[in-house]
Formats: C-alpha cells, sequence, structure tokens
C-alpha cells in the first residue's frame, strides 16, 4: 500500500459541490481507502486573473494503484466533471493532482511526481499540512518550511460542509 496525496481544485458550477462529489468518488477508487480529508479553502487563481476564485483542497489515499492506474482514474473523475481542457491553468469544474506517490519521483511523459508546482502554491501546501503536519518531499523538503517561503494567494478556510441535513423548521 503506497500513501498517495491528491489536490483537488475547481473554480466552475458549484466548486464546493464539484470537490466534495469528487472526494466521494476518490473515496470508492478501487484497491483504495480515503485516509483523511482536509478542509477546503478559497484562493486567487494563479495563472489568467481573468476567472473565477478557486476552491481548493485535499485528500490522503492509501492505495495498491500504480502511479499510472492512479492517473488514469484521477482524469476519468475530472471527465465526469465535465473537465474539458481548454487554456492552460485556465477555469475549470474540476483538477485532480497527484501530488505526492510515496517515496517515488516519477518522470514520465504523463505524470510528474511530486507535482512540480507544489512548492509555489499555498492553496496545495495548506491542504497537505492539515492531513499531516510532519509530510516530507523524497528529497526531504518538508510541507511545513515550504508553507512558509510560498507566496501568497489570499488562501481563506470555508467552514465545513454540513454532515447531516439541517433540521427542518
Ligand atoms: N500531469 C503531469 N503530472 C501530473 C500530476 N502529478 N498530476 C499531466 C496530474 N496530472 C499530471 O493537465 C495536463 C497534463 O498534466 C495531464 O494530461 C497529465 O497527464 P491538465 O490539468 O489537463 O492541464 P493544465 O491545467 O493546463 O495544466 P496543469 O499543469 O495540470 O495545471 P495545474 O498545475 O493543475 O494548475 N489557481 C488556484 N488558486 N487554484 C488552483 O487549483 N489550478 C490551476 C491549474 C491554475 N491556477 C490555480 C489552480
Ligand atoms: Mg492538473
Amino acid at each position: 500500500m503506497t500513501d498517495a496525496f491528491i489536490g483537488l481544485g475547481s473554480n466552475l458550477a458549484d466548486p464546493t459541490a464539484q470537490l466534495a462529489r469528487a472526494v466521494t468518488e476518490l473515496a470508492t477508487l478501487p484497491d483504495t481507502t480515503l485516509v483523511a480529508q482536509s478542509a477546503f479553502y478559497s484562493s486567487h487563481p494563479v495563472g489568467p486573473q481573468d476567472q473565477p476564485d478557486f476552491v481548493n483542497g485535499a485528500v490522503w489515499l492509501r492505495t495498491r494503484l500504480r502511479p499510472l492506474q492512479l492517473l488514469d482514474h484521477l482524469q476519468a473523475i475530472e471527465r465526469h466533471h465535465g473537465r474539458e481542457r481548454k487554456q492552460h491553468w485556465g477555469p475549470r469544474t474540476l483538477d485532480l493532482d497527484l501530488l505526492i506517490f510515496g517515496d517515488h519521483t516519477i518522470n514520465d511523459e504523463r505524470l510528474t511526481v511530486p507535482h512540480p508546482e507544489l512548492p509555489n502554491r499555498d492553496f496545495v501546501l495548506q491542504p497537505l499540512l492539515d492531513l499531516n503536519a510532519d509530510l516530507t518531499l523524497p528529497d526531504g523538503r518538508t510541507i511545513a518550511r515550504l508553507r512558509q517561503q510560498c507566496p501568497d494567494n489570499n488562501l481563506r478556510p470555508l467552514p465545513p460542509l454540513p454532515r447531516e441535513p439541517f433540521p427542518p423548521g
């Protein structure tokens, strides 16, 4: 079993609902269990500025899938959410990035792990810290230290989602 960390992002079509649904879908992947999910955060877009703010979060999975199998599943989930690949770093209904896969360093034409932009993104680093404050990259850098050094994207925690329907009245 390998510990895998997935980053979730959305800025179209009810982003918080997109992320909540995606967490459920990730939790039911084959040969995989959900260990924990982070809070969700709102953040200013990195890249083109003429797009809405993002909602971001992360999940911790434990999986027997191989990295490219996991990527196939992530891309299938993105497609179920109506994801269209139009503009690099542009708006999207759902983006799922494989951030960390155990202590693996991967440089495949389809997959770079750890995710290359991870050190520059508070909206990735803070959810990872929520999941595991002691997390490190394969090269030994700690997520906590990277979080202290990275640029500010106006990260704001969103209130927790209600787990039960609100009582009537
Ligand atoms: N790919 C390579 N490595 C990975 C990986 N570790 N995880 C390949 C997932 N995919 C990986 O992705 C393009 C290709 O990357 C995939 O086909 C896969 O084989 P994409 O999501 O289709 O394309 P993209 O959006 O043009 O680029 P990219 O690099 O995925 O963008 P990012 O890094 O995901 O950034 N601002 C805020 N505040 N919050 C955000 O979440 N997200 C982005 C997108 C930009 N700005 C943002 C946010
Ligand atoms: Mg992506």
